[in-house]
This record gives C-alpha cells, structure tokens and sequence, in this order.
C-alpha cells in the first residue's frame, strides 16, 4: 500500500466538484494505495492548508508524491481574463518548500499546455489526458518514463518530453465509485454533480480544446457503471447531475444507450440531469427519450447562426438544425440554451447581425453569449493566428500578446471585422440584442445577467436558497420567478 495526496486547486465560486481526482482515488484505492484528499475549494486559505497538511516530514505521512489538479488555467471569458495559474504556482513553491516528493500536475485545462504549465509553475512532472493509470504508475514508481501514459517529463538535456496519452478503452477503470470529494458539500454549495458517460471527441472545431486535452478518439463506458455510480450519488442526497461529456449526443448511439440504462434502473423519474448536445444529431425520438431518462435541460453548442461562420469554425451543421434542435427540445419540454461564439475569423457586423436574428426565430429559452474565442495551443485556430502572425499589430488579438507565445496567458481571437475596439463590439452586440431576457449579457452587466459562472455571486446565494440545476437554468428560472 502506497500513499499518495491529491490536491484540488479550483478556488472558484460556485464550487464544481474534482470529479477527475474523484475518478483518479477511485483507481488508485482499487489498487489498494491510500490517498487524501486537500480540497483547496473549501480550506479558506490555501497556503496554509498546505503547509498544514505537509507539516512535519513528507516522509511521516508516507505520501509519495503530490498530485495537483488543474481544471481552469484561466475563465476563458474576455471581459474579466483572471488568470488562476498564478495561484497554483504559488501552491506548489509552499509545497516545495516543505517536501522533495514529485509534484505532478494533470487536470483538462493541463492538458491543453503541459509544458508551459510545468515551466510557469515549477512542478516537476506532469500527466496529459487521462489520469488514472498514469498515476497509478507513478506512485508504484513501476516501469521508465516512457512507460506511463501522457506523462510530461524533463529529458536529461533539459527538454520536455511527452508521452502518448492514455487512450485505452475506459471499462478496465473502476469509475464508479465516488468517494474522495466531498460531494454532498459540493451539492449544497454547487447545486449539481458532474458524471462522465465518455471521454474524447472526435469533431473539428476550429477553436475547441477538448480533442486536445481528452483526445479525438471516443471511449464511452459501459452505460450499467454510470448508472451504478449515480445510484451510489443519489444514496448520498444527490439528484442534479450535469454529463462532462463534450458533446452527449455524438455518438447518438451511446447518448441512447445511457438513456435506456437510466429507464430500466428507474432511475429517470428520480433524477434531473443537464447535458451539452450538438444541434445535430437530435432526432425528436432522441429527445423524448432523454427527456424521460431524466433530462432537464439542454446547452447546445451551437456557435453562430450564420452559415458561413458555421463552417469557418468547422462545424458540421446549418442554421436550420439550429432551428430544428429548439423546436424539438421545446416539443418534448425540455428547456434548452444556445451558447454562442462571437468574433471568430471572419466574423462581421453582418454575420453577427444574422445570428442574431436567427437565434431568436429559432427561440432557445437562453442564449449564452461568449464575445472573443480563447485560443488555446494544438488547435485550428492556434494555427490560423500563427499563420497571420502572432504580433501586437494583429488586430484580431485581444489579450496578452507579447512574450504569451506559448498562449498560457488568456488571448481572445476578435475578428478585427467587428471593428477595431473591443468595447464598442459588445456595445453592437448589446444594441443587437436590445432588452431580449431570453439572451445573458455581455460585458458590464448587473449582476445575476453575466453569462461568467467565476464569482458568480447571483448564483451562490440561488444555491443557498436552495436552487439546483444547471447554471443557465437557475439563472432563467431565477428570471422567470420560477422556484
Ligand atoms: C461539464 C463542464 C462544465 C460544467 C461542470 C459541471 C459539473 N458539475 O462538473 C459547468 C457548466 C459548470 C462548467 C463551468 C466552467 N467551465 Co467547464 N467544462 C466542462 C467539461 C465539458 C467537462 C469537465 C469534466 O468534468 N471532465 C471530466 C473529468 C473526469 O475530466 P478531467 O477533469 O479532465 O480529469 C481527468 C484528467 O484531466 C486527469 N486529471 C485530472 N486531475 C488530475 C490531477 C493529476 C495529478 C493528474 C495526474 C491527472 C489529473 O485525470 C482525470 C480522469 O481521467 C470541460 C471540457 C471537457 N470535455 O473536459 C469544460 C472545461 C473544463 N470548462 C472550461 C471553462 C472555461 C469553464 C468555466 C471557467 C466557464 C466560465 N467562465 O464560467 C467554468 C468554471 C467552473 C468552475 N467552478 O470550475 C474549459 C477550461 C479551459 C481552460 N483552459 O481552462 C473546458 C476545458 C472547456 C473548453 N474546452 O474550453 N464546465
């Protein structure tokens, strides 16, 4: 038995669950290691809570390495850009401070920039993609560097080196059993439990990191452990879940068979769970189906509603499913949301007037507005700003330009056809919006309006209240008056 301690450092409010390290200290328990949990969320102040929990000699808690989660490396969002690197930096120079164990970082916002994340933060080793096994090997120190899967690790002239990540088919991990976060807590404080039904996504967004970080092959588990593991959820209080799937309906075939699953168990009457969906495939047999397995709500990514930026941003669908994707959600009463991306290349005035229009024909209960797309490393878009140059002088970045090469820091993709000012575009898009309640605001907005869930203090005190559900759907009951 070997001892290993896992450190969740998302400080962000409302609380989202560690559902990765709780997967992770299900495999390593599986395999008989002791692991605990610092839950940095809840410690008040988290250098301290460090230093406390390290105090002594690393080597009298036996912990063999320290293993530090990293979901967010920033909000993505443009109007506010905070940054949450900075603090885990800070976190692991007062771990090094106390201990000479490896410090591992791993986590989905990681994954998209393990080398510039290691060399920012000072860690020593990183995992890419899938952590379970990974983890596994290092704590058991079994095999060479080479062996374990999307490990990140300096070679002996100093350069990093990384691994293959871990593609390997899902059902050999023992999922299902979610015990080392505190999930009841974050229930009460974060109104909805994260559950995966698969990872990977194989589509060609232009902007989208998730095949970056979880790989562009899919492995769905087997619908049975999902259900087993919101079973051993619900014993504990739990009935709003959200699926951390990319996209729940591609496959449409495993988004089915999870549906199903959750029938036969009796589940779907007992539970309500959110999901993000493409617009298409959504057949409306698909739709009554999720609807009676439980569904209560349904974020489409839907992007634009202008054909050509569609295809621009790669997607593989048309206005028309924009349209068709609300009025079947609204057929089988299921609410749903179109989360918009504004300012992609090629966007214009025009292009935004278009979606804006077709948004509102289409009628989603929410509109979801993002102004400025993230660019993040090992995507399309990554590439298209290379191509036209990475340089202050390229009007279409927003953001930390000069020395954010590797693109750590937050820089926004704002198509210079918008106009040259930043402000005055979510100024046009407010103007093109007008007083519709049915899209969240842009820019300097009262406060339960913003379409950013970092301090988000509306919905804390919803939650408090006690509101449960998907944030988008607390915020539109909210509006409505709706308990
Ligand atoms: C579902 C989801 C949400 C839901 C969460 C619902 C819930 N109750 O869980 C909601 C809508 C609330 C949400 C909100 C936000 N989200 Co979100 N979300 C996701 C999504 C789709 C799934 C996240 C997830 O849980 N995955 C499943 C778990 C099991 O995977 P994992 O965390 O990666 O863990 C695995 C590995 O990374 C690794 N691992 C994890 N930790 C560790 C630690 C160690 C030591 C090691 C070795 C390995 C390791 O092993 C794990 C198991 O294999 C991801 C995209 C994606 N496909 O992952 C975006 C994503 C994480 N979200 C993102 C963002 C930006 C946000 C917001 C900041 C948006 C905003 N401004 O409001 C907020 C932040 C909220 C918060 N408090 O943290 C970005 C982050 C990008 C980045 N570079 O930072 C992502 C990647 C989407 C994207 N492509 O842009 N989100």
């Amino acid at each position: 038995m070997l001892k290993a301690l896992l450190v969740n450092t998302n400080l962000m409010r409302p609380p989202v669950a560690p559902l990765g390290l709780d997967y992770i200290g299900a495999a390593l328990r599986g395999r008989g290691h002791e692991v605990d949990l610092l839950d940095l969320a809840f410690a008040g102040d988290p250098g301290k809570a460090l230093e406390q929990v390290l105090e002594g000699s690393s080597a009298e808690h036996g912990y063999r390495l320290v293993g530090l989660s990293v979901r967010n490396t920033d909000d993505c969002y443009m109007g506010s850009q905070a940054f949450f690197l900075e603090p885990v930096r800070e976190m692991v120079s007062v771990i090094r401070s106390r201990t000479r164990i490896p410090v591992v970082l791993g986590g989905v916002g990681f994954s998209v920039m393990p080398e510039a994340i290691l060399d920012y933060t000072g860690a020593d080793l990183g995992v890419a993609g899938s952590g379970e096994r990974a983890l596994a090997a290092l704590l058991e120190r079994s095999g060479r560097p080479e062996d374990v899967p999307g490990l990140v690790w300096k070679g002996k002239g100093g350069e990093w080196r990384k691994n293959p990540p871990d593609l390997e088919p899902l059902d050999g991990l023992s999922l299902s059993r979610r015990a080392l976060a505190d999930n009841r807590r974050y229930f009460a404080e974060g109104g909805q439990i994260g559950v995966e039904t698969k990872r990977g996504c194989g589509e060609r967004c232009l902007y989208c990191a998730d095949p970056v970080s979880k790989g562009r092959k899919i492995r769905v588990r087997d619908p049975r452990s999902v259900v087993r593991e919101i079973q051993g959820l619900l014993e504990k209080g739990i009935d709003h879940f959200h699926w951390c799937d990319s996209e729940f309906n591609l496959p449409e075939a495993h988004a089915r068979a999870v549906c199903e699953a959750l029938m036969a168990s009796g589940l779907g009457r007992r539970i309500r769970w959110y999901a993000y969906l493409a617009p298409a495939p959504f057949p409306p047999d698909l739709a009554t189906l999720m609807r009676d397995a439980g569904c209560a709500g349904i974020d489409f990514g839907a992007d634009s509603g202008s054909r050509a930026m569609l295809a621009a941003l790669g997607r593989s669908f048309g206005p028309e499913d924009l349209v068709a994707a609300a009025r079947t959600s609204r057929a089988s009463g299921i609410p749903c949301m179109f989360d918009l991306l504004i300012g992609g290349p090629g966007e214009t005035r025009e292009s935004l007037r278009e979606t804006v229009d077709l948004v509102r024909r289409a009628d989603p209960d929410r509109v979801g507005l993002s102004v400025g797309v993230r660019i993040y490393p090992g995507t399309g878009l990554a590439s298209l700003v290379r191509r036209e140059g990475f340089h202050p002088g390229n009007p279409n970045l927003v953001g930390l330009v000069e020395g954010n090469e590797s693109l750590l820091r937050p820089v926004f993709y704002l198509s210079a056809g918008l106009g040259p000012d930043p402000h005055r575009v979510s100024a046009f898009v407010k103007e093109l919006v007008g007083d519709d309640p049915r899209f969240f605001g842009v820019g300097d907005v009262p406060e339960g309006q913003d379409y950013n869930y970092n301090e988000n203090t509306v919905l804390i005190e919803a939650i408090r209240r006690g509101y449960r559900g998907a944030y988008w759907d607390i915020l539109r009951r909210l509006a409505e008056g709706l308990s």
